[in-house]
């Protein structure tokens, strides 16, 4: 079955529950059997972004972190193991994804990239949805910058309260983030869920889901959580969930054998937090403290989806509504003795997806190789409309119907001058000057080393591989990425 082909399986599934059902179960047959789907012709997107968060759940197969009502979602996906954002780093990767274009030498460089100004050509995900007759909600983060494609919605709304953005709600740390402008990387407090920002969006989620269940418009509901972003902050009942003794620290505190210098980072934005010392490692016991405390916001954010995910359900909209889950980019945790994202290695690539299309999607793992940029044009499939010229990725549709693994898959991923691509167990990484000269290199082999701890680029045995992928690189990049 060709892609072609599968999308038009994909609407004649939408069109067989148009004749005179409207959302009533029907029956159509795919390659994967009889599937009962209950989408009208204009299905509902609730597409949920997660800032920072590694693909460290349950449904990704970790035994540690405690994400029921991910995992609830992700029974009803399809979940991509091998996603990967397109660059490391907030704002870059969510213009790109938003976009559905590359980074470049040039454009999604930063944490505070604008879309707008990086891409203005491009028409953004929510605005095209929003001309083609959707009600388009950003609730919290979705883009960095608030006023980013503000055609994009017809709301568009932001947390707010006491003290900065980092948003304390203990006097303790209220008071050290006021008088010396550098917060603690964590909070442990004793409060309601609904305390933090992040509780303040999913209670405003419900409410707008609530008045989407009376409207014939189909929505597009963006819901932005700002955990388990820095700082770590949580009700202590999160906390309270962990070991620390079974969590402890990365395996691999040391950076790889024989890795270049351009690979390894200082974790400046970890450092800014007050406790952190400004230069050197830290101690394992600040170490697993400070990932008790992203495990804990990760439980945290888990708690707000579930109560987000409860109102779909019990709203009656959760049989029309297609449900993205993506994290904007993974973290370091002390692995290679770094913290934060920033950097080309797996850790902080490799992000969670998971896509969930009621009666389609069953909780199927798909290990194909998929890029944030793909996210786009999937939406676009799934709901009938055209894809738009621009956009430089690739449906998952088919993947969505018959997961599983294509030969034709790859990534290329983007931080600073580092371009990674990924292909097979291979991911290679290559530091770029301006003339496209290579600065400095890096290999890895998942097959044998899936945390990345040898560096193959340099030993005659791989030259042959290096070369081909250097050239695969500069072919898959993006013919855009030199002006
Ligand atoms: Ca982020």
């Amino acid at each position: 079955m060709n892609h072609n082909e599968v999308i038009n399986t994909y609407h004649q599934l939408q069109k067989g529950l148009l004749m005179g059902m409207g959302l009533i179960a029907a029956t159509a047959c795919t390659n994967k059997g009889n599937v009962k789907s209950t989408l009208s012709e204009k299905p509902n997107i609730l597409f949920i972004a997660v800032d920072d968060l590694r693909p460290e759940l349950g449904c990704f197969g970790n035994n540690i972190v405690k994400s029921p009502n991910i995992d609830r979602l992700a029974s009803q996906s399809v979940i991509f193991s091998r996603a990967y954002c397109n660059v490391p780093v907030s704002g870059a990767s969510r213009a790109s994804l938003l976009t559905g274009t590359r980074p470049t030498s040039y454009r999604f460089i930063s944490f505070d990239t604008w879309a707008d100004k990086d891409n203005p050509e491009a028409v953004t995900l929510p605005e095209y949805f929003r001309r083609n007759g959707y009600h388009t909600v950003s609730l919290s983060k979705v883009f960095h910058h608030q006023y980013d494609s503000r055609n994009g919605w017809d709301v568009e709304w932001r947390p707010s309260g006491k003290g900065s953005w980092r948003n304390y709600l203990t006097e303790e740390n209220l008071k050290i983030d006021t008088l010396i402008k550098r917060g603690m990387p964590f909070e442990c407090a004793d409060v309601p869920d609904t305390s933090y920002f992040d509780g303040q969006t999913a209670l405003k989620a419900i409410k707008h889901l609530r008045e989407f269940r009376d409207s014939d418009k189909p929505f597009f509901l963006a819901v932005g959580f700002l955990k388990p972003h820095l700082p770590f902050n949580a009700p202590k009942k999160y906390w309270d969930m962990y070991d620390p003794a079974v969590i402890g620290v990365a395996d691999n505190p040391s950076p790889p054998q024989d890795a270049p210098r351009q690979a390894i980072h200082q974790w400046g934005e970890l450092r800014n937090y007050f406790s952190i010392p400004e230069k050197g490692p830290l101690t394992d016991s600040a170490a697993n403290r400070l990932r008790h405390g992203y495990y804990a916001c990760v439980s945290y954010t888990d708690a707000l989806i579930g109560m987000v995910l409860d109102e779909l359900r019990n709203s009656g909209l959760e049989e029309n509504t297609i449900v993205v889950l993506w994290g904007d980019h993974g973290w370091n945790l002390g692995e290679h003795g770094m913290w934060c994202k920033h950097c080309n290695f797996n850790t902080s690539l490799n992000a969670p997806l998971m896509i969930s299309v009621p009666g389609l999607t069953k909780g199927d793992e798909c290990n194909s190789i998929t890029e944030y940029i793909d996210i786009y044009p999937t939406l676009c499939d799934l709901t009938g409309l055209p894809l738009p010229s621009h956009l430089e990725g690739e449906s998952l549709t088919k993947r969505l119907i018959k997961p599983g693994r294509t030969e034709d898959d790859f990534a290329v991923c983007k931080f600073n001058t580092g371009v990674t691509i990924i292909k097979k167990d291979l991911f290679y990484t290559e530091w770029l000057n301006k003339k496209d000269s290579t600065l400095a290199r890096m290999l890895y082999d998942h097959a044998s080393d899936p945390d990345e701890n040898i560096n193959l680029s340099e030993t005659a045995v791989h030259s042959t591989t290096v070369e081909n992928l250097s050239s695969l690189l500069r072919e898959k990049r993006g013919q855009a990425f030199y002006k």
